[in-house]
């Protein structure tokens, strides 16, 4: 072959071709990913606009971060990777935030983020928004790639997929740079360049030994007791989990997100007698839920002084062993584990001793009776309860909406007095307690489910991420905002004890009207003082499926620091409070 080939028959060699954008799409496609949570500029515009015209649904957030927070929480819901896309160095380290969160709360999220010219950022040479994003992701994500040529990108987006939801999932950093996104290649070789990830997740069986150590330990039990976590209603394993704990006969404690996975009724429901469980229990079936600071560390006041053992169920090893003993540990996924709990059992495994059952049930009815009348009541101003009582009615009469949640007093009052009645349908701050996940899950969790979302939103929580009530405008999602306004971080009662000008640091303009916000985009505001007057207005909106924030002016004087965690915050010698 001579090697210049005249020009006529190069032009024929030469196939249909594509490009980067294109092979970027197609490998989300072919892996099942289709929705992509965004904020545009260079280098990704071009590539949010093929996404759109290739029948990808693109939706454009105002800040990235919560777009983060939406694929994230998508990917909670949906078990496969939910994926934000940002621009260079600001626009990632933006959406860096939710991916570290992410990350923390094994949700299976892909931050894609464009990037400036390698060979200037490798240089230092000043590129525009020129930042090495890989290396910054690195420690906060359980994998980091980049791509560099167009021929790489099918195996690079299935390595990221993969990495986001195989064994414990969490968030995978992918670097796409700007030029990367231009190159050209042959169609057909760029078509079989893609990958389809087989198995993303496969299966983690519990080796046999295991199982018969847990069981023993679980026969063993005399005061036994299961706590569901979020990884439980994360496998949407519901049916196996359900079995497990009825067949048990154990009470059972679900953390804040796994709320519902066993309808927050049902009668071995331990979730108000959550202190007599914690202390008397002496065998702890941990399924999904690990023991960090939101138990205690599973030692301590909190958990008395009888001696415990600890059963656990968690896919990933080194969760073992982490802060106590753990006497049978359970190393596989979720549903593997508990199927092959649920046949080690047998047919004829007795429940626990009724003095047990009984003293739960006990605890936790009294308890049930002394909050009842607190949630009635119809004071003006309002106090947590009041309005908890009436949204609480709201959500039994609709088992399908989906809950978010965030604040301090106004998540502490809403997760302990808001049952839910089914898996998944509370979505809140997660293992950081982080403030401004608000609208970004509101917006996946409609856009993923159909199913209608009430947020209840303290007004400093929702402050992080209210700008984002544009979008829910923008998309018509069917997403009622409920803003608790009690004028401040906690209360809006302290005063600056200088007696100068600036208010206290916790306290936010007087009588704020964030329905406002809402009818400045053309969603729905309204302003209530009362319970029946907010019961009206959460119905009203809810019904209309269309978007809405009721502003509920809360008794700035109800809450407490920090909620239930006042606890956590170090005490000065010098001033005392
Ligand atoms: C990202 C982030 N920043 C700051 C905090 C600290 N913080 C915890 S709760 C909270 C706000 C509490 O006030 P609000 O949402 O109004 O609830 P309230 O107690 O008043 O009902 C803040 C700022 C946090 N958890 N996360
Ligand atoms: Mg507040």
């Amino acid at each position: 072959m001579p090697d210049t080939a005249p020009e006529t028959d190069t032009q024929e060699d030469t196939g249909p071709l594509t490009d980067g954008f294109h092979l970027v799409i197609d490998a989300l496609k072919l892996n099942d990913i289709n929705t992509i949570y965004n904020v545009p500029g260079i280098p990704i515009t071009d590539l949010g606009r093929f996404m759109q015209a290739e029948g990808m649904r693109v939706l454009s957030f105002r800040h990235e971060q919560h777009a983060g927070y939406a694929a994230a929480i998508a990917g909670y819901l949906t078990k496969k990777p939910g994926v934000c896309m940002t621009v260079s160095a600001p626009g990632f380290l933006n959406g860096l935030t939710a991916l570290a969160h992410a990350t923390t709360n094994c949700y299976p999220m892909i931050l894609i983020s464009g990037s400036s010219e390698r060979e200037i950022i490798d240089l230092m040479q000043g590129d525009y928004e020129e930042m090495d994003q890989l290396a910054i992701a690195k420690p906060l994500c359980k994998a980091a790639y980049r791509i560099l040529h167009a021929e790489d990108i099918g195996i690079g987006v299935a390595r990221a997929v993969r990495a986001a939801v195989s064994g414990r999932p969490g968030g995978v950093y992918l670097d796409l740079p700007g030029a990367l996104l231009g190159q050209v290649m042959d169609a057909a070789a760029g078509e079989k360049s893609l990958v389809k990830v087989i198995d993303p997740a496969p299966a983690q069986l519990p080796a046999p030994d295991s199982v018969a150590r847990a069981l023993d330990v679980l026969k063993g039990a005399e005061r036994p007791l299961i706590i569901l976590g979020k990884g439980a209603a994360y496998a949407q394993a519901d049916d196996a989990i359900k079995a497990l704990v009825e067949k048990s006969g154990f009470p059972y404690l679900p953390m804040s997100m796994a709320k519902g996975l066993l309808p927050d009724d049902h009668p071995q429901s331990a979730g108000p007698a959550r202190s007599l469980v914690l202390k008397e229990a002496d065998v702890v079936l941990m399924i999904g839920a690990r023991l960090n600071w939101l138990l205690s560390h599973g030692k301590g006041k909190q958990w008395g002084t009888a001696p415990k053992k600890f059963v656990h169920i968690d896919i990933e090893p080194k969760e073992m062993d982490s802060n106590v003993e753990i006497a049978a540990p359970l190393v596989g996924d979720i549903g593997s584990c508990v199927a092959a709990l649920l046949d080690g059992m047998g047919d004829d495994w007795s429940h626990p001793a009724a003095s047990w059952v009984d003293a739960v049930k006990t605890k936790r009815d009294t308890n049930i009776e002394r909050m009842a009348p607190k949630l009635q009541n119809n004071n003006v101003p309002m106090d947590y309860h009041g309005a908890l009582g009436v949204l609480k009615g709201i959500i039994a009469d609709r088992p399908d909406a989906i809950l978010v949640n965030e604040g301090a007093n106004t998540l502490d009052f809403t997760r302990s007095i808001i049952d839910m009645h089914k898996p998944r349908k509370r979505l809140d701050v997660g293992t950081w307690g982080v403030m401004g996940i608000g609208m970004g899950q509101a917006i996946a969790a409609a856009v993923e489910t159909d199913h209608p979302v009430l947020c209840i939103e303290g007004d400093s929580a929702f402050g992080f991420s209210g700008m984002e009530v544009e979008t829910i405008c923008r998309y018509n999602l069917p997403i009622c905002i409920v803003v608790f306004n009690n004028g401040g971080i906690y209360r809006g009662t302290d005063v600056n004890p200088t007696g100068g000008d600036d208010v206290a640091p916790t306290v936010f303009v007087k009588d704020a009207r964030y329905d406002k916000m809402m009818e400045a985009f053309g969603g729905v505001g309204y302003n209530v003082t009362s319970p029946d007057e907010l019961k009206r207005a959460v119905i009203e909106a809810m019904d209309s499926g269309k978007p809405a924030l009721v502003n509920a002016v809360i008794d700035e004087t109800a809450g407490t620091e920090s909620g239930r965690i006042g606890n956590l915050n170090p005490q000065s010698v010098v001033a005392k409070k």
